[in-house]
Protein backbone atom coordinates (compact mmCIF):
# COMPACT_ATOMS: atom_id res chain seq x y z
CA UNK A 1 0.00 0.00 0.00
CA UNK A 2 1.35 3.34 -0.73
CA UNK A 3 1.06 6.13 1.53
CA UNK A 4 1.33 10.15 0.73
CA UNK A 5 1.25 12.27 2.60
CA UNK A 6 0.33 16.65 2.64
CA UNK A 7 0.15 19.41 4.60
CA UNK A 8 -1.77 22.66 4.70
CA UNK A 9 -4.57 25.22 6.78
CA UNK A 10 -7.55 23.86 4.49
CA UNK A 11 -9.58 26.66 5.42
CA UNK A 12 -12.52 27.88 3.70
CA UNK A 13 -12.16 24.63 1.62
CA UNK A 14 -12.39 25.13 -2.07
CA UNK A 15 -11.32 23.28 -5.42
CA UNK A 16 -8.05 24.15 -5.46
CA UNK A 17 -7.68 21.91 -2.36
CA UNK A 18 -9.48 19.24 -3.99
CA UNK A 19 -7.75 18.95 -6.46
CA UNK A 20 -4.66 19.00 -4.53
CA UNK A 21 -5.95 16.26 -2.75
CA UNK A 22 -7.78 14.10 -5.68
CA UNK A 23 -4.21 14.50 -7.67
CA UNK A 24 -2.01 13.50 -3.94
CA UNK A 25 -4.35 10.22 -3.88
CA UNK A 26 -3.89 9.40 -7.45
CA UNK A 27 -0.11 8.90 -6.39
CA UNK A 28 -0.58 6.28 -3.99
CA UNK A 29 -3.92 3.85 -1.92
CA UNK A 30 -3.87 6.19 1.31
CA UNK A 31 -3.46 9.84 1.93
CA UNK A 32 -3.03 11.30 5.07
CA UNK A 33 -3.79 14.97 5.76
CA UNK A 34 -1.58 17.26 8.25
CA UNK A 35 -3.64 20.14 9.09
CA UNK A 36 -2.51 22.91 10.79
CA UNK A 37 -3.73 23.66 14.09
CA UNK A 38 -5.49 27.07 15.18
CA UNK A 39 -2.00 27.78 17.27
CA UNK A 40 0.21 27.01 14.77
CA UNK A 41 -1.71 29.22 12.09
CA UNK A 42 -1.66 32.22 14.52
CA UNK A 43 1.79 32.07 15.67
CA UNK A 44 3.87 30.63 12.89
CA UNK A 45 1.93 31.13 9.63
CA UNK A 46 0.21 34.66 10.51
CA UNK A 47 -2.62 33.00 9.64
CA UNK A 48 -6.50 33.27 11.22
CA UNK A 49 -8.61 30.62 10.07
CA UNK A 50 -11.98 31.38 9.53
CA UNK A 51 -13.08 27.25 11.27
CA UNK A 52 -11.61 26.16 13.68
CA UNK A 53 -9.15 23.02 13.56
CA UNK A 54 -12.35 20.69 14.60
CA UNK A 55 -14.34 22.17 11.96
CA UNK A 56 -11.80 22.15 9.09
CA UNK A 57 -10.65 18.17 10.29
CA UNK A 58 -14.51 17.43 9.88
CA UNK A 59 -14.73 18.85 6.35
CA UNK A 60 -11.42 17.46 5.33
CA UNK A 61 -12.63 14.03 6.67
CA UNK A 62 -15.77 13.87 4.40
CA UNK A 63 -13.76 14.37 1.05
CA UNK A 64 -13.21 10.74 -0.32
CA UNK A 65 -9.89 11.36 -1.19
CA UNK A 66 -8.63 11.52 2.54
CA UNK A 67 -8.33 8.49 4.91
CA UNK A 68 -6.66 10.19 7.78
CA UNK A 69 -6.70 14.28 9.17
CA UNK A 70 -3.58 14.45 11.73
CA UNK A 71 -2.37 17.45 13.14
CA UNK A 72 0.47 19.90 12.18
CA UNK A 73 2.09 21.58 15.02
CA UNK A 74 5.12 23.11 14.04
CA UNK A 75 7.48 23.46 10.73
CA UNK A 76 9.67 20.75 11.84
CA UNK A 77 7.50 17.83 12.08
CA UNK A 78 7.66 16.16 8.53
CA UNK A 79 10.68 14.16 9.04
CA UNK A 80 9.39 12.42 12.02
CA UNK A 81 5.79 12.30 10.07
CA UNK A 82 7.11 10.50 7.32
CA UNK A 83 8.42 7.81 9.84
CA UNK A 84 5.48 7.68 11.84
CA UNK A 85 2.56 7.47 9.22
CA UNK A 86 5.15 5.03 6.96
CA UNK A 87 5.22 7.64 4.09
CA UNK A 88 6.48 6.58 0.47
CA UNK A 89 5.61 10.40 -0.90
CA UNK A 90 5.36 13.84 0.43
CA UNK A 91 3.23 16.11 -1.82
CA UNK A 92 2.71 19.85 -1.70
CA UNK A 93 1.55 22.54 -4.11
CA UNK A 94 4.19 23.94 -6.42
CA UNK A 95 4.23 27.19 -4.61
CA UNK A 96 6.33 25.26 -1.79
CA UNK A 97 8.69 23.74 -4.79
CA UNK A 98 11.96 22.57 -3.45
CA UNK A 99 11.27 23.86 0.38
CA UNK A 100 11.21 19.87 1.59
CA UNK A 101 13.33 17.85 -1.26
CA UNK A 102 15.33 17.28 2.23
CA UNK A 103 12.49 14.93 2.84
CA UNK A 104 14.29 12.82 0.13
CA UNK A 105 17.23 11.89 2.27
CA UNK A 106 14.55 9.80 4.61
CA UNK A 107 13.85 7.90 1.72
CA UNK A 108 10.68 9.94 1.00
CA UNK A 109 9.31 10.71 -2.63
CA UNK A 110 8.64 14.53 -2.80
CA UNK A 111 6.64 15.75 -5.55
CA UNK A 112 5.11 19.52 -6.39
CA UNK A 113 2.02 19.63 -7.92
CA UNK A 114 0.91 22.47 -9.57
CA UNK A 115 -1.62 24.91 -7.68
CA UNK A 116 -5.22 25.73 -8.76
CA UNK A 117 -5.30 29.16 -10.91
CA UNK A 118 -7.51 31.97 -9.43
CA UNK A 119 -8.53 30.84 -6.43
CA UNK A 120 -7.60 30.74 -2.59
CA UNK A 121 -8.86 31.55 0.74
CA UNK A 122 -7.60 35.13 0.88
CA UNK A 123 -9.40 35.70 -2.39
CA UNK A 124 -12.83 34.33 -1.05
CA UNK A 125 -12.22 36.49 1.85
CA UNK A 126 -11.73 39.60 0.09
CA UNK A 127 -13.88 38.87 -2.30
CA UNK A 128 -16.65 38.46 0.29
CA UNK A 129 -15.77 41.76 2.33
CA UNK A 130 -15.96 43.37 -1.44
CA UNK A 131 -20.16 42.56 -1.54
N1 LIG B 1 -3.45 24.77 -3.16
C1 LIG B 1 -3.58 24.56 -4.53
N2 LIG B 1 -4.26 25.46 -5.27
C2 LIG B 1 -4.82 26.55 -4.70
C3 LIG B 1 -4.70 26.77 -3.32
C4 LIG B 1 -3.99 25.85 -2.55
O1 LIG B 1 -3.07 23.56 -5.07
N3 LIG B 1 -5.50 27.43 -5.50
C5 LIG B 1 -2.68 23.80 -2.38
C6 LIG B 1 -1.45 24.41 -1.72
O2 LIG B 1 -0.37 24.48 -2.66
C7 LIG B 1 -1.18 23.43 -0.58
C8 LIG B 1 -2.60 22.94 -0.21
O3 LIG B 1 -3.46 23.30 -1.30
O4 LIG B 1 -0.42 22.32 -1.07
C9 LIG B 1 -3.11 23.60 1.07
O5 LIG B 1 -3.08 25.01 0.89
P1 LIG B 1 -2.99 25.93 2.21
O6 LIG B 1 -4.06 25.56 3.15
O7 LIG B 1 -2.84 27.34 1.75
O8 LIG B 1 -1.61 25.40 2.83
P2 LIG B 1 -0.37 26.30 3.29
O9 LIG B 1 -0.82 27.46 4.07
O10 LIG B 1 0.48 26.50 2.10
O11 LIG B 1 0.32 25.32 4.37
O12 LIG B 1 3.85 22.86 6.34
C10 LIG B 1 3.22 23.22 5.12
C11 LIG B 1 2.09 24.18 5.37
O13 LIG B 1 1.19 23.70 6.34
C12 LIG B 1 1.34 24.44 4.06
Amino acid sequence: MKRVITYGTFDLIHYGHINLLKRAKELGDYLVVCLSTDEFNLNEKNKKSYFSYEERKQLLEAIRYVDLVVPENNWDQKRSDVHEYRIDTFVMGDDWVGKFDFLKEEGCEVVYLPRTPEISSSQIKSDLKMK
